[in-house]
């Protein structure tokens, strides 16, 4: 089940004026600062915020839209050409797996206290999983979430993702999931309506994003995947941190685990 949106963190955060000064971290020039896997947004010293940091695979069958997802949440221009993801683009990768560095400012509602929440995106080409037995292992090895895609002009995709679902996760994971529905923007040809889309929802208590067209819109057209990604995760290690006592996140989960539980 996905948490009520907002019921944790400010929603829309960005377009209240005291969040200008962390957004502005994850800018540069009015565009979306690019970060390598080693790189972090410059924090002055008396700003106090902490960052957390989740891998979250992206699933779906090839040219769905998983890369142009990636590039879109993380602010980049969209390929305009598909190409199969190889990864043999740059040193961060290797065979045929992306990955793309996301950072992302969010206020707790409670407490008042921001996070810099640290996404990694890890996509994997299809054709390259089915040849490498080891690529889906690690995708989904210490993983903390995975959107499942589906495109919005291939039914076949959106019928298909309750086998997708239940191929990779199992019921026991403790893995945040959410639906995303790609192309959108093609809504003119879509082949899937608007009432398939509420009855997935309702079946599978998942909530479905719908995301397409250009990126030019800015934080505002990302802001409420990156946002219900954050406002899950956070929830989910708040659970975890009052029913295990020592994890790898413990100092921070313990700390705020009171803030909300
Ligand atoms: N109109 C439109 N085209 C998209 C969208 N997302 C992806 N595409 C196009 O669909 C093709 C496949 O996208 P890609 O991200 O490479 O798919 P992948 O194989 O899942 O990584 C490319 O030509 C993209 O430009 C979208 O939201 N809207
Ligand atoms: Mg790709």
């Amino acid at each position: 089940m996905s948490v009520l949106s907002g019921s944790i963190i400010v929603s829309d955060w960005h377009r209240f004026p005291d969040s200008k000064d962390f957004f502005g971290r994850i800018l540069h020039k009015k565009r979306r600062r690019k970060f390598g896997l080693l790189e972090a947004p410059m924090m002055p010293p008396n700003m106090n915020v902490d960052t957390v940091r989740y891998k979250v695979f992206i699933s779906g069958k090839t040219g769905v839209g998983k890369s142009s997802l990636a590039a879109r949440l993380a602010g980049l221009d969209l390929p305009k050409v598909h190409y199969e993801t190889t990864g043999a683009v740059t040193l961060s990768t290797f065979k045929g797996i992306d990955t793309t560095v996301v950072f992302w400012p969010v206020r707790l509602k409670e407490s008042g206290r921001v996070l810099f929440f640290r996404f990694e995106f890890w996509d994997c080409g299809e054709s390259a999983m089915r040849r490498f037995d080891h690529m889906l292992p690690s995708c989904k090895e210490q993983v903390d979430a995975i959107l499942f895609l589906f495109s919005f002009t291939d039914r076949g995709s959106f019928e298909d993702l309750s086998n997708q679902i239940s191929r990779i996760t199992e019921p026991s994971d403790r893995v945040v999931k959410l639906v995303v529905g790609t192309k959108f923007d093609l809504f003119m040809h879509t082949d899937v309506t608007e009432s398939d889309v509420t009855q997935f929802q309702e079946v599978w208590g998942l909530s479905v994003f719908r995301v397409g067209g250009d990126v030019s819109a800015g934080l505002g057209e990302v802001a409420p995947l990156l946002n219900a990604l954050a406002e899950n995760l956070w929830y989910q290690d708040c659970i975890a941190a009052s029913s295990v006592s020592i994890s790898p996140k413990a100092d921070l989960r313990e700390t705020d685990s009171e803030i909300i539980v």
